[in-house]
């Protein structure tokens, strides 16, 4: 269906003017079409169809080799100013940013067709959704697009004929490494991706518009867009407690928004309803609590390291109807990665395409893997066994918690508290965390990630903390603001804490304290627990292991002070001075 939708309509034009594609086909969202697309895609090699009995509804998609995480290098917020891109973004001007990425884009679609995907994030005519339109020459992205957003005629018909969206355009181009440009357009409202097929740099809902182009209206706005999952724990007595909780890409919203609770906790009845794992809309509602809607239908997961162990909910979410991204692929057509379930298999097609068999070494000298680092599930949210029956309500659900973590192997303990709301936005600006296979760049090396939103702010860093005070002071009843760090090691390397489903005895501590009904153990940083407030029945951690967790320790300490320093010295005058205060009080408490 076109739109009715003048604006609309001129701009699909004028886009295909510069893309120059055969045709042009304009995305409905029915099951009929998806057919259509997928039956086109086996038949070009873009998707492999998977064993139907055991995988029904299931596909899977290689990305080329050199296109396998979103490239933050070649990701540029483009404001007419440079400052309001800040320190943290790549920036480009407006005029440079069209006349580059439209060179790539000039007859990129030629021979090829181009979709129309008219999406919304958040359920569809919730107030605090928002409509984006994407034009691609990617069947890949249209599948995954109808997955993780709600896309289609339903779409188009709120629109209405002058309605605000968001523009949206991607090419594959020739996927050349060196012709790839994700740009951002805050001021335009528009979004420009060309030269890559991977997820975040072309599913354009996700991290560029729900992330960057959203943290920007938000600010405008007056609410928040975040890098959070979102998930409710419900008590025996049906009370539930929602945290919002901000990582790092890779390390572990997935996971804890689809937590079981460990045996030894068990007993006391807890159930974890998931709403959200990777993006938050907060707002502000009349009475001054926090309410958060995730603006997404569906996951887009990390898939190696996933199993019936570390996640049971994400393993049954992903037995139909899932597109796999860059997994191996099994002789008998259902597919694996590493840490996944059941045996190593003895051999398969790997995430190249090339036969592959396990232990066989690399180049770099170390065993090829069978699925790339980074690949991906995408399926549905509500094929989720425990999905929350307020994932889709317009209203969202209101946040007890804010939790910050990153994946650190020692300096932050496995958890502490805030002292209080600015407390806590200097606890979310100092986050740090060893950079993942999600991203480009150097694999494990600590970089400074605030809120982990470094790669995902569509404005000035400095603005955007000021926005997290300003958004303190609106609140009556602010929700309360953690740290957690799941990865801390002892010498040999191995993780101190076993992490995912017992991450609820972490959890329960937090909502306790949220609640008021437990003492604290103070300590420079924040509030630590009382080792005794952390239920650990049926856990066997060792001796002296719970204290190295909750250690906090000097020396370790003095040397994150410099480096945070030194990042706060890249923002100049810019810096909010509550973050310097807040930075002066740390030094002082630790010479006390
Ligand atoms: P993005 O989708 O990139 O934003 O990532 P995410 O934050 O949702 O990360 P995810 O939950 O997919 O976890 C990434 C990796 O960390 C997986 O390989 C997990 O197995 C691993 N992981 C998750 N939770 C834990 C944990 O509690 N402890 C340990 N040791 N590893 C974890
Ligand atoms: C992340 O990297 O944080 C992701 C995956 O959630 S992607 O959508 O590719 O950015
Ligand atoms: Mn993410």
């Amino acid at each position: 269906m076109e739109a009715k939708h003048e604006v609309l309509n001129n701009w699909v034009n004028e886009m295909a003017k510069m893309c120059n594609p055969d045709r042009i086909v304009w995305i409905n969202g029915s099951m009929a079409e998806k057919e259509k697309l997928e039956k086109e895609a086996f038949q070009t090699g873009e998707l492999t169809l998977l064993n139907q009995e055991k995988l029904p509804g299931c596909v899977l998609h290689r990305t080329a080799i050199n296109d396998v995480a979103r490239t933050e290098n070649l990701t540029f917020i483009c404001t007419s100013k440079k400052e309001d891109a800040g320190p943290t973004n790549n920036w480009m001007s407006p005029e440079e940013g069209y006349k580059k990425a439209g060179d790539i884009f000039k007859n990129s679609m030629s021979g090829r067709t181009m979709y129309v995907i008219p999406f919304s994030m958040g359920p569809i005519g919730s107030p605090f959704s928002k409509i984006g339109v994407e034009l691609t020459d990617s069947i890949y992205v249209v599948l995954n697009m109808i997955i993780v957003t709600r896309a289609g005629d339903e779409v188009l018909k709120n629109l209405g004929t002058n309605g605000e969206f968001t523009k949206c355009l991607h090419s594959k181009a020739d996927l050349d490494i060196n012709r790839r440009l994700i740009l951002h357009f805050p001021e335009d409202n528009t979004i420009w991706s060309v030269g890559s097929g991977y997820g975040g740099n072309v599913l354009l809902g996700k991290k560029c518009l729900a992330l960057r182009i959203a943290s920007y209206i938000g600010r405008n706005e007056g609410w928040m867009a975040e890098h959070m999952l979102i998930l409710g724990i419900e008590k025996p007595s049906g009370e539930t407690n929602y945290i919002a909780a901000a990582f790092p890409s890779a390390c572990g919203k997935t996971n804890l928004a689809m937590l079981v609770p460990p045996e030894g906790l068990k007993i006391k009845g807890y159930k974890i309803l998931t709403v959200g794992d990777d993006i938050a809309w907060m707002r502000v509602k009349e009475d001054g609590s926090l309410w958060a809607i995730n603006p997404e239908s569906g996951f887009f997961g990390v898939a190696p390291g996933t199993n019936m162990k570390s996640n049971p909910n994400a393993v049954a979410t992903i037995q139909k109807n899932t597109i796999f991204t860059n997994v191996l692929l099994k002789n008998d057509g259902t597919v694996w990665w590493e840490n996944g379930d059941g045996p190593i298999p003895e051999e398969g097609i790997d995430w190249m395409g090339n036969p592959w068999k396990p232990g066989v070494i690399g180049e770099d000298g170390k065993p090829k893997k069978g699925a790339n680092p980074n690949s991906r599930f995408t399926a549905p949210l509500t094929q989720c066994p425990s999905i929350s029956p307020y994932f889709d309500d317009p209203e969202g659900v209101p946040i007890t918690a804010i939790i910050f973590g990153g994946r650190r192997t020692s300096v932050a303990p496995l958890v502490y508290q805030s002292f209080n709301w600015e407390h806590g936005v200097f606890v979310g600006s100092i986050m740090a965390s060893e950079i993942t296979a999600a991203q480009y760049g150097a694999q494990g090396v600590v970089r400074r990630d605030p809120m982990a939103m470094l790669p995902f702010c569509g404005y000035n860093m400095a603005d955007y903390f000021s926005h997290w005070f300003e958004m303190g002071k609106k609140m009556k009843n602010a929700p309360k603001i953690f740290h957690v760090n799941w990865f801390k090691t002892d010498e040999n390397g191995k993780f101190l804490w076993p992490g995912y489903g017992d991450n609820l005895r972490v959890l329960e501590w937090i909502i306790d304290r949220s609640n008021g009904n437990i003492g604290v153990v103070e300590s420079p940083i924040g509030y630590l627990p009382d080792k005794e407030d952390l239920d650990l029945t049926g856990l066997d951690l060792g001796n002296g292991v719970i204290e190295k967790l909750l250690d906090v320790s000097k020396v370790e300490w003095e040397k994150e002070i410099k480096d945070i320093r030194e990042f706060y010295n890249k923002f100049g005058d810019k810096l909010p001075v509550e973050l310097e205060k807040e930075l002066n009080n740390l030094i002082k408490r630790f010479a006390r």
